[in-house]
């Protein structure tokens, strides 16, 4: 079993600014142990645990919410029922930290391996599947010694399929969601092959299906030797995300995985993108790229990832996700956010360009430029924005000044923009980011916060970017 690997992409309901169930449906509770069953080895027998008053399915509970970095309650909550329900890989989760392999009884012993296309979807075209195939494998092939060599006939190392519902071996595809493709660790016979459930409807790059490439590389991490990591920006997390097959570039996390397997690339004078790492949300260096408030929450956004702080009775360790994982039409590395209650409405900048989302859903007729926004053309982007509540104004900060929007009039305010210096003294570099909460400003200054009072410019405190965060580094 543990050289056999599942993905299961459930459906792409999430749910994500969610309270805590009043009560869990019979459904759920059932959904919820079977997925245990299947992913965390939750089993019916009764062992000592029982006697001490802690259910298994408690502990399995617990188990799965330390994994994923939630909060650990050990019961169904609202959070862990919408990790549940998102897609995801069904390889059951080893709970070592970062990457894991199946071990190097699951490893090829050659470095050339062939591969073989035996079917194709009508969801893509040839070329597309054949393309994706290619660019998935060439992902792992990048970092390491391993080559891949496509057959057209016989018995390839990898042989790739699409198939629905028993399809041949002993794990049938489910139809529409839930599982995706399944892939087996390296082996004779069914040994590194990778199946993908027809069911699903592949796209070559768009958001609205499931990129055939993202699915492909991740089953091919399986069929080399990796199981999952606990990373949330490696390829090989358990959840799907929809990523850029164009700017896809291989996390240091799965870099790190497979050449624990294979070693090093062999041509080390081809010069590859730097892999990306997963940053880390109590890092006291960090400057952030925005942060803004969304339905009482704070969310914080750097690269491709966003953490989230939460009004939780108990804190826990933010985990970084990424930002496509809920908004995948939203720009990465994006410039500033704000959120306008009243609309209920997210703002997302990035360069001449922004965005609007009602909780996850984007906003029609968005994205739009800054100056149909109604920022003056020569502002080319903006650094940072803050909505105030009291006044219903926004503020925009540009450089070394700041502008003022009415967002009901939908026009800037006369005699802005004002030297930022002027009112925010004490501030002597550009803004990075900016947020109200509970009435208070806060202005991001490289890695550090100034907290000030909007009405008459006093500063009240000067504290580090991850100050709303559970951290211990301050
Ligand atoms: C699953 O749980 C059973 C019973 O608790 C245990 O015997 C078995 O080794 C576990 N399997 C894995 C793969 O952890
Ligand atoms: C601050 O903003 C101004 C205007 O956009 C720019 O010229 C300057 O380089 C920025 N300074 C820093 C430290 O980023
Ligand atoms: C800001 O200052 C005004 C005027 O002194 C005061 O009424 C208000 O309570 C202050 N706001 C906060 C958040 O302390
Ligand atoms: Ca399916
Ligand atoms: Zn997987
Ligand atoms: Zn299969």
């Amino acid at each position: 079993m543990r050289s056999f690997s599942v993905c299961v992409l459930l459906s792409l309901v999430v749910a994500v600014f969610s309270v805590p169930l009043a009560e869990v449906s019979e459904q759920d509770q059932s959904f919820a142990m079977s997925y245990l069953k299947k992913f965390f080895n939750l089993t019916e027998d009764r062992g000592p645990s029982v006697r001490r008053g802690i259910s298994p399915l408690n502990k399995k509970l617990a188990e799965m919410q330390r994994f994923f970095g939630l909060q650990i309650t050990g019961t169904l909550d609202a959070d862990t029922l919408a990790l549940m329900k998102k897609p995801r890989c069904g390889v059951p989760d080893d709970t070592a930290a970062r990457f894991s392999t199946f071990g190097n009884n699951f490893k090829w012993q050659k470095n050339s391996l062939t591969y073989r296309i035996e079917n194709y979807t009508p969801d893509m075209s040839v070329a597309e599947v054949d393309n994706s195939i290619e660019k998935a494998l060439q992902v792992w092939a990048k970092v390491t010694p391993l080559r891949f060599t496509r057959i057209y006939s016989g018995t390839a190392d990898i042989m790739i399929s699409f198939g629905r519902q028993a399809h041949g071996d002993f794990y049938p595809f489910d139809g529409p969601g839930n599982t995706l493709a399944h892939a087996f660790a390296p082996s004779p016979g069914i040994g590194g092959d990778a199946h993908f459930d027809e069911d699903e409807t592949f796209t070559f790059r768009s958001n609205r299906g499931i990129v055939l490439f993202i699915v492909a590389a991740h089953e091919f991490g399986h069929s080399l030797g990796l199981s999952h990591s606990n990373d949330p920006g490696a390829l090989m997390y358990p959840t799907y995300s929809y990523r850029n097959p164009d700017t896809f570039v291989l996390p240091y996390d799965d870099v790190k995985g497979i050449q624990s397997l294979y070693g090093e690339c062999s041509n080390p004078t081809v010069v590859h993108p730097k892999p990306p790492t997963t940053p880390d949300a109590c890092d006291s260096t960090m400057v952030l790229d925005a942060v803004t408030t969304l339905r009482g929450e704070i969310i914080f956004f750097k690269d491709r990832y966003h953490f989230f702080w939460r009004s939780y009775p108990q804190s826990r360790t933010p985990q970084a996700i990424l930002i496509s994982t809920f908004w995948p039409s939203a720009p990465v590395n994006i410039d500033a956010a704000y959120e306008n209650q009243q609309s209920d409405r997210m703002f997302l900048f990035k360069g001449r360009q922004v965005w609007a989302f009602t909780g996850i859903q984007p906003v029609h007729s968005y994205p739009k430029t800054l100056t149909a926004f109604g920022l003056p053309g020569r502002v080319k982007k903006i650094d940072a924005a803050l909505h105030d509540v009291h006044s219903g104004k926004t503020l925009f900060f540009v450089g070394s000044y700041y502008y003022r929007y009415d967002e009901v009039r939908k026009t800037m305010d006369q005699g802005y923009p004002k030297k930022l210096n002027q009112f925010f003294t004490d501030l002597t570099t550009n803004v990075t980011a900016a947020l109200q909460y509970k009435g208070f400003t806060y202005i991001y200054s490289g890695p550090y916060m100034y907290e000030y009072n909007l009405t008459t410019g006093r500063l009240y405190r000067v504290l580090r970017n991850s100050h709303f965060l559970p951290c211990s580094n301050f």
